[in-house]
């Protein structure tokens, strides 16, 4: 079986995130979603509702899976025997870095990283500008699922 993971803070979950996991159902036999836990940043959701709206939103793909992890990522591909880590490349601006990612990742314990060329619609998506937007009133209804829409509107009329 052919497996990969996506993983991110995924705080939310984004159509630009929904784009390349999608990209990666169809081209994997199993797509893991890991939700990294980094204690040092709070995030607006709690890891159990990022789950719950992945799963979601992800339901109709048919083969990806939902963890949350907390340590290393190259931990948790070879705890689950995943070769392959699928990410996004937005611009240039992410390129440094996710190489380093990547070759740090490579080197720790052979797991290869393909990168996936964003949708040019969602180009400029990050959940923290959506946060950001959202916080201020600002539509970001065609930037996010609906699920998670509803949910952060709950949530931000809530703080
Ligand atoms: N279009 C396409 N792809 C996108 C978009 C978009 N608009 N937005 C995000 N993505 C993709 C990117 O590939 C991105 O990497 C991924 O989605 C996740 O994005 P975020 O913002 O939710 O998550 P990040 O960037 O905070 O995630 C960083 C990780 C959690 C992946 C990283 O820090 C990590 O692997 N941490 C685990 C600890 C570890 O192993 N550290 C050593 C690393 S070498």
């Amino acid at each position: 079986m052919r497996r990969a993971v996506c993983p991110g803070s995924f705080d939310p979950i984004t159509n630009g995130h929904l784009d390349i996991i999608a990209r990666a159902s169809r081209l994997y036999d199993q797509v893991y979603v890991a939700v990294m836990i980094n204690k040092s940043k709070q995030g607006l959701f709690a890891v159990d509702e990022r789950i719950a709206l992945i799963e979601e939103v992800t339901a109709g793909f048919g083969n990806v899976v939902v963890e949350s992890f907390h340590g290393l990522l190259v931990d948790f591909c070879k705890q689950r025997d995943i070769p392959a880590i699928v990410k996004g490349l937005r611009a240039v601006s992410d390129f440094d870095y996710e190489l380093q990612m990547a070759q740090m990742n490579n080197g720790l314990s052979g797991v290869e990283t393909l990168f996936v060329p964003t949708n040019p619609t969602y180009s400029f998506l990050s959940s923290s500008l959506v946060k950001e937007v959202a916080q201020w009133g600002g539509d970001v209804s065609h930037l996010v699922p609906e699920p998670v829409l509803t949910a952060l509107r709950a949530k931000l009329a809530r703080d």
